[in-house]
Parts: C-alpha cells; sequence; structure tokens
C-alpha cells in the first residue's frame, strides 16, 4: 500500500511529514511524501516557518502521482492561499480518497496557516475530500458555529459536509459525563461517537498521527467507521507511550503493527509462486488468494490482491498489491461459505480440469460442484452475484465444509476450482497433496 503525505516539515520529527512517515510505517504502508512548508521549532519552542514555493508543491505532486499507485493521500500543514492553490490545482480530478487534517497552530502556538488563507482552505479543498478530522476548534472555525455541547458537534459536523466534505470527524469533545473524551462522526447521514478516557498530559504529534493511521487504514480498504476505530486505539497507545525525549512536550511513540492476516496471507502467497509446475494450474482469468477476518461481514472483511497471480510461460508472479476489498470473485466465494462454515476464512481458485478433482478425490478430498447454466437470470444479470450462488448452491446439503468447490463452465465462462481452508498455510497443504 502506497499512501502521501501533503504537509509541513517538523524538525522535532514528532508532528508533520516525519511523523506521518512514522505512522505509515508503523501500519506497514509505504509513506510518500511532498513538503508544503519547512517550520522550524522544537518540543518547547516554534522560531519560525517558510513556505515552499507553489510550483515545487505543485512538481512534488505530479512527481509521486505520475510514478507510484496512490492509495489513500492526508493534507496536513498548508501555510498559505498560493500552496492551497496549487494543491488543489493537482488533486481535483483525482479519484483518490483524500484525508484533510486542518492544522492552524501548532501545540507550542506557532502559526502553521496564515489567518488569510482560510477562506481557500474552505472553499477549495474541504470539497475535494472523503473525511475531514478538524479538532473542536477547527470545527468551529471551519463550520462557523460555537461548540459547547454534542448537539453543537453534531450542527458544525452538518455544516461542515454541506461545505462539502464527504465525512466529518470531529475530535475530542468533552460533553459525555465523567472523565471521557469523545469523538463524532458524520458519515454519510449517520452519526456515531467514539470515546475514550482523557490523557492526562499534552503530546506533541497526536493529531497528525489520528489522521495519517486513518489515512494507512482507508488505503488499506478498511471502512471508515473501522479504520476510525482502529486510528484512534492507535493514537491513544502512542500518546501512552510518549517519550520525553527533548526538554518540552513529550512526543507521541508509535509501535509497529502488524496485520497478522496480511502477514500469513502475503507469505503463502510467496509460497504458492514457486510451488513445482503451479504454472500449469494457473487459469486463463488467473489466480487469487484471499484471507478473512473472522466472521465477515461483506467483501472489505477479506483481504485479497487487487491484482493477480499470474502466469508468465512457465513462471508464476504476483501482479498488484494485497488490500481489504481487493478481490471480488474468490472473495465472495470465501465470504458466502463463512456465513455456513465460519472455520472456513481463506480461498484460491485454480485452472479446472477433471483429473485434478479425481486426484483430489483419491486423496480424501470433500468436492461439491454446480453448473453454471442453471444460474437463475435474475443473478446472472447481477454483477459478481454469481460465484455467491454457486457456494451457497454447493454448500446448501452439505454437513461439513467441502474442500474443494469447480464448476465445468458455461457460455463465455471458464471452467474453475475454488480450494477451501481455515487459512492460507491450509490451502498451501492442500494444493501439494493434490498436485502431486
Ligand atoms: O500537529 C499539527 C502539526 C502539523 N504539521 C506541522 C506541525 C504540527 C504541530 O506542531 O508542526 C509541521
Amino acid at each position: 500500500m502506497h499512501v502521501l503525505s501533503i504537509a509541513g516539515s517538523d524538525p522535532s520529527s514528532g508532528a508533520g511529514i516525519q511523523g506521518d512517515i512514522k505512522t505509515f510505517h508503523a501500519l506497514g504502508t509505504y509513506g510518500l511524501s511532498v513538503i508544503t512548508a519547512v517550520t522550524s521549532q522544537n518540543t518547547s519552542k516554534f522560531f519560525g516557518v517558510e513556505p515552499v514555493s507553489p510550483s515545487l508543491v505543485k512538481s512534488q505532486i505530479r512527481s509521486v502521482l505520475e510514478d507510484f499507485q496512490i492509495d489513500a493521500i492526508k493534507i496536513g500543514m498548508v501555510y498559505n492561499k498560493q500552496t492551497i492553490q496549487a494543491i488543489y490545482s493537482e488533486l481535483r480530478k483525482i479519484e483518490i480518497p483524500i484525508i484533510l487534517d486542518p492544522v492552524f497552530k501548532s501545540t507550542t502556538g506557532g502559526i502553521l496557516q496564515m489567518e488569510n488563507a482560510f477562506s481557500d482552505f474552505k472553499m477549495l479543498l474541504v470539497p475535494l475530500v472523503y473525511v475531514i478530522t478538524p479538532n473542536i476548534m477547527e470545527a468551529e472555525k471551519i463550520a462557523n458555529v460555537k461548540i459547547e455541547s454534542l448537539d453543537d458537534m453534531k450542527k458544525a459536523a452538518i455544516k461542515i459536509q454541506k461545505i462539502g466534505a464527504k465525512n466529518v470527524i470531529i475530535k475530542g469533545g468533552h460533553f459525555l459525563k465523567g472523565d471521557k473524551v469523545s469523538d463524532l462522526l458524520l458519515d454519510g447521514k449517520e452519526f456515531r461517537i467514539f470515546s475514550h478516557s482523557r490523557m492526562k498530559f499534552e503530546s506533541h504529534g497526536g493529531g497528525c498521527t489520528f489522521s495519517a493511521a486513518l489515512c494507512a487504514n482507508i488505503a488499506k480498504g478498511k471502512k471508515l467507521s473501522e479504520a476510525i476505530d482502529f486510528a484512534r486505539i492507535f493514537t491513544v497507545d502512542s500518546m501512552r507511550n510518549a517519550a520525553k525525549i527533548g526538554r518540552g512536550l513529550p512526543i507521541t511513540k508509535t509501535k509497529n503493527v502488524i496485520d497478522e492476516i496480511e502477514n500469513k496471507l502475503s507469505e503463502a502467497i510467496s509460497e504458492f509462486c514457486v510451488i513445482n509446475s503451479i504454472y500449469e494450474y494457473i487459469p486463463e482469468c488467473q489466480t487469487n488468494f484471499v484471507y478473512s477476518t473472522s466472521n465477515p461481514d461483506s467483501l472489505k472483511d477479506i483481504i485479497g490482491l487487487e491484482g493477480r497471480i499470474v502466469r508468465t510461460g512457465k513462471f508464476v508472479t504476483v501482479a498488484g498489491n494485497l488490500k481489504y476489498g481487493g478481490s471480488k470473485h474468490v472473495a465472495s466465494a470465501v465470504l458466502e461459505m463463512s456465513k455456513k462454515f465460519p472455520s472456513v476464512r481463506s480461498g484460491l481458485n485454480l485452472k479446472y480440469d477433471e483429473k485434478t478433482i479425481k486426484n483430489a478425490i483419491s486423496k480424501g478430498f470433500k468436492t461439491s460442484s454446480y453448473d453454471r447454466d442453471k444460474e437463475p437470470k435474475i443473478i446472472s444479470e447481477k454483477e459478481g452475484s454469481t460465484i455467491s450462488w454457486g457456494t451457497k448452491i454447493s454448500i446448501s446439503k452439505l454437513k461439513t465444509p467441502p474442500d474443494i468447490i469447480y464448476h465445468k463452465g458455461g457460455f463465455g465462462k471458464e471452467a474453475m476450482i475454488i480450494i477451501f481452508g481455515k487459512n492460507p498455510k491450509n490451502i498451501l497443504g492442500k494444493i501439494s497433496k493434490i498436485i502431486t
């Protein structure tokens, strides 16, 4: 996953570009960066700022956009009008989700956005974004509403959405009972409140950590509310572990988080590609390999390749990145299977061959199949629903999960085998028996 931060440089590395890169890295994504301004500050004092010229901001953005596939973009500090206009002109036509973290002042009181840049910030950048992450003060300024209650937070969120941000999360309300801090999400039309205990001390970098973690999780294809849940826990944790490195405020400390599901699948894909003669089993439409979280609700809970495992001559290589929601077909089969057999969380498709099925049966594997020609018209007309239908039919009479489901194709449709298992390693074990 590649993510981009467009923000200011912070020499203390707690916030800004340097903070974002640390968070991106901790979450297993690759962080690209476009620097909008250079600040001079440490953990106790803010000394000054100089913006990067608008033409250099534009050319930095172009240089990364033309070279990398970028899965999400975070915008942080933008100092003046010219920078905002430059960013707007480069991003206004792209389809990549943008996370906008408004930054007006540093924790030590430095001005991070000029006052006369605010109207362009509001009218040009806010409408471009998938989600905006103001704190209470920033939300008051953007929405032009005084916030003194949870209701005011809701009003402000609605006003910010009217300016054009698709989703709004306002951080740091303290209007609930007890020692709780509440963040309010306006997700499309629905409100959701997230709350956590108040931190006992201030730290430097918390805001940037939150929006960068959100950006990394959106890049990974997580649903917005899940991405926020994760980002909150990750940020609170980094604040609790903040280290007093300088003489002033402690700096948030991010811990590397490894996604076990992604890791296991990635390892298994590497092993799959080097199985002897495996190229003979790759179908015309190529192969995908997926692994689901437990009890998935949708394809977004299942990680798979956005591209495919492809055959090139006698070699098998991986094209594309792993992403939650990255696979449609194999993931639909696993999703359907998991509704009846929750222990099944992984799947992989291979080329259909009668010999492969016979071999699997002789090795004691349980197979089931469906006939694509029997598919009702209303299902075949609905994009992506054939596999769910076929899987459901194939398991309707089964009491235990099958290892394999196959179909022999249909008009213009390639015959296919899907191997199922508890996890990717389990599938590799089955493959090694089936193909020998
Ligand atoms: O946390 C907001 C922020 C963003 N960007 C830069 C900063 C700060 C806070 O100090 O210095 C460059």
